[in-house]
């Protein structure tokens, strides 16, 4: 029963164990969990009264039982500075996945930090220095001290364009909106910071500037809306695997027909059918296989595209569905504008589209047809449109993804129950930050700029380009060499002597060398370029807050200690503010110091109500007490108002639920005697001591579906079509790649992994699995190539090179593969282009490469499974 996990039997959850809202740090999806926790030296007993579950536990229970949770929701962890045990288990009661877990998520537990268990032993639990030619532990006053001292110097001599910031602006661990005010604050407040990017992709800027700027803001619908439509267009992505309790609670219920009697409850005066699935995807997915099992054959439709040319089959589907009058004419007249325009602009017929997207005519005109024609009694068809990273990291992001909104806009499925033009997501979302003007439109290609030498200092929080970022190759290549300098110059000088050491980093900044530092959990891959690195606290070790990809906002309680010294991320900022406020005023820049004011939090809530709660939508009605009253399933954002009991004022819960002093500010020197009272302030801030939800009882008011109402984020309130034309593959490089190299490079993820393997890296279910990143071939292909399943493959062009372990699958198409994005022992992104679209978004999909023989299956891969990944039907 238990993998590996050398544990023969659970203990049994006590009736008085502490509960705690959870919501699950991976993905978008933002299932709903509970962390149970309760003394070390305790445990349930089986009868009703003594265990959490309330049943008697000496009976056999159900099958689908709610009283059990699995070896890998169990730990001892550190809590309020004593061991306890854990148990992180999906909440039946969220809407979301309904008591669903999956192969990421309901691991939480054991991904967590357990000196006691041995898990993720890797976990940072004090700052880090290059010192005596390796990182070393320090303190964090030491540490930050000299983040300050290089930082400040760096502008001093280049400005504030010298420091360069890569961050997440995501929700879930890494991001959340306390962190994503934190060093927004602080890049974006304090600064004005024009050299930053985002985590996964080289510029801050928008994954989906189209939609925006069409007044359609990209999470519109809510997810009962794929219980509820007449069809769904999925377009690039492969949710079982990826937005997995999405698709397994709210599709699902569609393809088998259960979510009939919603349908009819809900749009009484309108037949329903059963679903009808399309699926836009160069290879075949499990995703597909999965609908195929659960709607039948007939009812699902996969059209596999030639890699990167969905913007001419969007704008085949806009000319036909045209041309038929499928459209929503009062729609259109009352809530859009161009329509006309963009349907003359974008024209492009049935046949046209077959060459360009290697599918047929009948595929084109019956997929548009399963889209806008008429169901009986001539009702308008309810169609969700669905897209996540085949197309914003594919050809021509932009107009792409303008294409499918243009389809959505005009058949009048944006607003309306079974509707929605969405992404499917990729983390939570958590994005409170001052505005970002400034850094203009495109934005700078930050990884280019590091490539060409620029830049004195770089920040990175919570991101590992060393994996996931495009170009990656020589991106480190030239990092690598930046960074030696800098090191180099550290150990030539005397520790101890602080204002030597500035002098000599500066000197070697002068010289092309960079200053490095990384906030993280863990020690990354980029991080053995930096000199220093800020140990993190994530999710469930700090209070969190986050919204899916409904908009649904929860509060994540804290749970645990995080490990050693790791602080919240919004708390590293505010600490780096305070010691540039401090650096800044003893040179003598008492102005430039005043910026860095207002960083005194001692806690995320405070982070949160000077952020979230100030600066956002709504925010005003949202606080931690309220949140906590809402359990897993909170509000959907924006908030409009409150219900259910007074209005509270922000006090009660401001100071008094986290048991700080208001002005207890701590700056950069106090800081180790601030941490020294950390477990008096964990006490009080962790949920053992959390408020009864009297503070809360009046419920937060959400919004189901924007654009309900027909009114769009334009300022005339009308959304825009727009014209798209077809222009190839449009980033520089990319069609001579294609016409040089004979394989297709496809790329993305799989169900056991999360991202770049941070934490899975130390976990035997997942490394047992893969080894290496796979990269999926066609069979044929593979004989070609005299490979055997398992045999270690080199991937190579002109953009450089990389590993993985060849895993035959019927299902690739000859000469199409599949690899795992960003893993640790094979980066796919060595062999992607630098080219980019106009806005500089990256198109890490489309990328073509030869493959060559390394070696025979190394012993790892003993034991490894090549059978199909096909779901089948029992
Ligand atoms: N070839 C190719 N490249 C891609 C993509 C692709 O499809 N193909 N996809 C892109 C996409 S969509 C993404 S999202 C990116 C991912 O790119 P990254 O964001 O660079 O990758 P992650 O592995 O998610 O990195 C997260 C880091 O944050 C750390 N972390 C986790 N929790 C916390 C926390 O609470 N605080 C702090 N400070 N750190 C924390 C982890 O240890 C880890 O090092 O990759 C992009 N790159
Ligand atoms: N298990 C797991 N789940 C995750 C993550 C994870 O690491 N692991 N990461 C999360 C994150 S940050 C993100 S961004 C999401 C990403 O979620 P998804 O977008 O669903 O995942 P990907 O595997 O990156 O890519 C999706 C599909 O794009 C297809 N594709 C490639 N080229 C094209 C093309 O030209 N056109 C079309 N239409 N499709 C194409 C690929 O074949 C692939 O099946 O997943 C989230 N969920
Ligand atoms: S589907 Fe996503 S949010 Fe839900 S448990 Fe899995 S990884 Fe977590
Ligand atoms: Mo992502």
């Amino acid at each position: 029963m238990a993998y590996k996990r050398q544990i023969d039997r659970l203990p049994i959850i006590p009736a008085d164990a502490r509960e705690h809202n959870v919501v699950c740090h991976y993905c978008i999806v933002g299932c709903g969990y509970k962390a149970y926790t309760w003394d070390i030296d305790r445990q349930g007993t089986t009868d009703p009264a003594g265990n959490k579950f309330g049943v008697d536990l000496a009976e056999q229970q159900g099958a689908e039982t709610e009283a059990w949770y699995a070896p890998s929701m169990y730990n001892i962890v550190r809590q309020d500075g004593k061991d306890v045990h854990i148990v992180i288990k999906p909440d039946k009661e969220c809407i979301v996945n309904s008591g669903l877990g999956s192969i990421r998520g309901a691991r939480m537990a054991e991904m967590s930090y357990s000196p006691v268990r041995n898990t993720e032993q890797q976990r940072l639990t004090d700052p880090m220095v290059w010192r005596y030619g390796q990182m070393q532990p320090t303190g964090w006053e030491d540490a930050l001290d000299l983040v300050a001292r290089v930082t400040a110097a760096v502008i001093a001599e280049q400005g504030e364009d010298g420091l360069f910031v890569s961050a997440y602006d995501h929700g879930g661990a890494g991001g959340g909106y306390e962190n994503t005010w934190g060093t927004g604050k602080l890049y974006f407040g304090a600064m004005k910071v024009k050299n930053i990017r985002i985590h996964n992709r080289p510029a801050y800027n928008s994954e989906v500037h189209a939609t925006r700027d069409m007044g359609v803001g990209e999470l519109n619908n809510c997810y009962e809306d794929a219980e509820l439509a007449d069809t769904i267009v999925m377009v690039g992505a492969n949710s079982l695997e990826t937005q997995t309790n999405y698709f397994l609670n709210h599709w699902i219920p569609n393809l088998r027909g259960t979510s009939i009697d919603k349908k009819q409850a809900q749009m009484p005066n309108e037949p329903h059918e059963p679903v009808r699935v399309i699926v836009v995807d160069p290879r075949r997915t499990v995703t597909i296989n999965a609908c195929e099992v659960e709607a039948g054959k007939d009812r699902v439709m996969h059209l596999a595209i030639n890699s990167g040319t969905d913007l001419a089959l969007f704008n085949a589907w806009l000319t036909y569905i045209a041309e038929k009058g499928w459209v929503d004419k009062a729609f259109i007249d009352a809530a859009t504008k161009d329509f006309d325009k963009a349907v003359a602009g974008n024209r492009t017929s049935l046949e046209e589209a077959a060459r360009i997207t290697g599918l047929t005519v009948d595929q084109i005109r019956q997929s548009a047809e399963w889209i806008a024609q008429p169901k009986s009694g001539n009702a308008r068809r309810r169609t969700m449109f669905a897209y996540e990273k085949g197309l914003i990291w594919g050809n021509d992001n932009y107009r792409t993804n303008g294409a499918l909104v243009n389809v959505a806009l005009a058949t009048g499925n944006i607003g309306r129950p079974g509707g929605g033009c969405v992404r499917l997501g990729g983390h939570q979302e958590g994005y409170a930050r001052p505005s970002d003007a400034h850094v203009g439109r495109p934005a700078a290609y930050v990884d280019q700029l590091l490539i060409n030498g620029k830049g004195g200092v770089h920040h990175i929080w919570g991101c590992d380009h060393y994996k996931t970022t495009l170009n990656a190759l020589q991106f480190k290549q030239v990092y690598k060499k930046r960074t030696d300098l800098v090191k180099d110059a550290m150990s030539a000088v005397p520790w101890g002597d602080r204002p030597r050491m500035v002098a000599a980093i500066m000197d070697a900044v002068r010289k092309g060398g960079l200053f490095s530092v990384d906030v993280d959990i863990i020690p990354t891959q980029i991080g053995q370029a930096s000199h220093i690195w800020l140990p993190a606290a994530t999710s469930g070790e700090m209070n969190l807050t986050s919204m899916n990809g409904e908009r649904r906002m929860r509060l994540t309680e804290r749970y645990m200690d995080p490990p050693g010294r790791a602080m919240p991320d919004c708390l590293i900022a505010a600490r780096i503010a305070n010691n540039l406020e401090r650096v800044f005023r003893e040179s003598g820049k008492a102005d430039v110091a005043d910026r860095f004011k207002g960083f005194d939090w001692t806690t995320e809530e405070d982070a949160f109500m000077d952020g979230y709660h100030q600066h956002e939508k709504g925010g005003e009605f949202v606080t931690y007490a309220r949140l906590r009253a809402m359990g897993t399933n909170g509000f959907q954002e924006p908030a409009v108002g409150l219900e259910g009991g007074p209005v509270g004022t922000g006090s009660s819960t401001g100071g008094t639920t986290t048991g700080q002093q208001p002005g207890m500010v701590v700056q950069g020197p106090a800081i180790e005697g601030a941490r020294g009272k950390e477990p008096v302030q964990q006490a009080t801030a962790g949920s053992a001591a959390a408020p009864t939800p009297t503070g809360g009882s009046e419920r937060i008011i959400g919004t189901k579906r924007l654009y309900a109402d027909g009114k769009f984020n334009t300022k005339d309130g009308k959304a825009v079509f727009m014209e798209t034309q077809w222009r190839g593959l449009q980033a520089a490089g990319k069609q001579a790649e294609k016409d040089k190299f004979a394989f297709l490079i496809n790329n993305g993820r799989t169900n056991h992994v999360w991202q770049s393997a941070y934490l899975d890296q130390e976990n035997d279910l997942v490394m047992d699995r893969w080894p290496f990143p796979f990269i999926e071939m066609n069979p044929q292909d593979m004989t070609e190539l005299n490979l055997k399943p398992g045999d270690l493959v080199e991937v190579y062009n002109d953009n450089g090179s990389t590993q993985a372990m060849a895993y035959p699958t019927e299902r690739a198409r000859p000469k199409q593969t599949f690899m795992l994005f960003a893993y640790p022992m094979g980066v796919q992104g060595n062999v992607v282009s630098a080219g980019v679209n106009e806005f500089i978004i990256p198109n890490y999909k489309q990328t073509w490469g030869n493959i060559r023989k390394i070696a025979d299956a190394p012993e790892a891969v003993r034991g490894l499974s090549f059978k199909s990944k096909e779901y089948s039907a029992s």
